[in-house]
């Protein structure tokens, strides 16, 4: 298929066989099933170096076109992390009183949430994911991503495999709407925020609710 364009070889990594894959397999969602989303963590410090690298394994997903549309901020000042969390407080207590709907705040009963979000000045980082709705070029022409949401969810899949395959924790937080983190972290008019995801260790004491995954008969349906 020529074409202006150059294609490179691919090589693949690994050829296991059947045996070792199923095996794999099983192994890779066992350790997949572990993992938890943490409202709890611990102050204890992780190096730059881990969460750079993280971030750079994020950004190896697949996006449309190729357009990579996300940004990543990394947040470990105390002082910004406290105005995060004041702003995200005072949007969650009025979605809390009174933006959720009745059928909402009862399906987040057994997750005992509230308004109160600590973890935002505990969590040694926050990772506050940005989507790129368009790009500007240097002579401030607009151009077009594609698929964005979907790319930037498959960042954030990628970025929170990473950060438990670490034996790190994390907690994909949404506080709604998110507009202050634009005005906080200064943000050009592109960029819109997409999930706030604090990161760190678990605290000593930390739980996490006892829900259950759906089992294979409710997500997987084959047609052979
Ligand atoms: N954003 C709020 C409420 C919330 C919404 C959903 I959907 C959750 O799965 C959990 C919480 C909060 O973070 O508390």
């Amino acid at each position: 298929m020529p074409t202006e364009f150059s294609h490179i070889g691919y090589n693949q990594l690994h050829s296991y066989n059947d045996e070792t894959l199923i095996k794999m397999s099983e192994a890779y969602f066992i350790h997949l099933n572990s993992r938890r989303s943490l409202r709890f963590f611990s102050e204890k410090p992780v190096p730059e170096e881990v969460i750079e690298n993280i971030i750079m394994a994020a950004s190896t997903a697949p996006s449309g076109a190729n357009k990579q549309p996300w940004t990543f901020c990394v947040v470990s000042s105390n002082d910004l992390k406290k105005q995060i969390r004041i702003a995200a407080e005072e949007e969650e207590l009025k979605s809390y009183s009174s933006r959720m709907s009745e059928e909402w705040l009862e399906d987040l009963k057994p997750l005992a949430t509230d308004w109160k979000k600590q973890f935002l000045e505990i969590a040694p980082y926050l990772i506050i994911v940005f989507k790129r709705v368009y790009e500007i070029d240097s002579d401030g022409k607009k151009h077009q991503n594609y698929y964005v949401h979907e790319s930037v969810g498959l960042a954030c899949g990628f970025l929170l495999t990473a950060i438990h395959e670490l034996g790190l924790v994390a907690l994909t937080h949404t506080p709604s709407p998110m507009d202050f983190l634009t005005k906080i972290l200064n943000r050009p008019s592109n960029e819109r925020p997409f999930l706030l995801i604090p990161v760190g260790y678990p605290a000593k004491d930390a739980t996490v609710p006892d829900i259950k995954r759906k089992e294979k008969d409710n997500v997987l349906f084959w047609y052979k």
